[in-house]
């Protein structure tokens, strides 16, 4: 399917440590790489996410004396799971896949930079206030309408895909270029909220 000039392709997280052997595997997160690679020039606008967390980040489980990765913990901007070590700046866990087509990324957002607060969502930091930019991105070029595919479904896909709707862009997930994370039935409470929010799922 071709896309109008006002459609952006975001491509989420896909990287090493979210891949089968990474710090944060995602069971089948390989997967997802020719589908995207198959579809992104079909998109006139292409922005990547990159997880980049300096070492000892405040979502690592590491950084909490007597937590366990994936416990939750009160923050002060909400609740937080904390995860094993992953995509540290500079660390070979936080490259793109080989085989994605990073070539064709226009714009790459790097998240999660700050200690003391996580970056699930491509724009809004977890305390679903402070900016990383990408609307004004998105605006600057003209974009109404955003494609999210990628990692994990229910976390930063599905967190993207809700700003993305608050803040008025129409917003789509393609699912079959996702995979989840599935703590607890975070996958069926994802699809949920989004399909609620108005994101369409296909
Ligand atoms: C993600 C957990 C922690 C994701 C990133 O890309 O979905 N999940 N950091
Ligand atoms: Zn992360």
């Amino acid at each position: 399917m071709k896309h109008g000039p006002e459609d952006a392709i975001i491509v989420i997280d896909v990287q090493n440590d979210f891949c089968p052997g990474g710090a944060l595997a995602v069971e089948g997160g390989d997967e997802v790489v020719p589908e995207i690679n198959r579809i992104l020039r079909d998109f006139p606008v292409r922005v990547f996410t990159q997880d980049w967390h300096p070492i000892g980040h405040g979502s690592f489980a590491s950084s909490h004396d007597g937590a366990q990765a994936f416990d939750t913990i009160r923050m002060p901007y909400g609740p937080q799971v904390l995860w094993p070590d992953h995509c540290v700046q500079g660390s070979d866990g936080a490259e793109f896949h080989e085989d994605l087509h990073v070539e064709t990324a226009e714009m790459i957002l790097r998240k999660g930079f700050r200690h003391e607060i996580d970056s699930y969502s491509a724009f809004f930091e977890n305390d679903k206030i402070t900016s990383t930019g990408l609307e004004g991105y998105l605006r600057g070029r003209g974009v109404t309408c955003v494609t999210l595919v990628g990692l994990a479904t229910d976390y930063c896909v599905a967190w993207s895909a809700l700003d993305a709707v608050r803040l008025g862009f129409e917003a789509r997930v393609k699912l079959s270029a996702c995979r989840a994370i599935d703590l607890n039935g975070s996958l069926d409470a994802a699809l949920r909220e989004m399909e609620a929010a108005g994101v369409t799922l296909y």
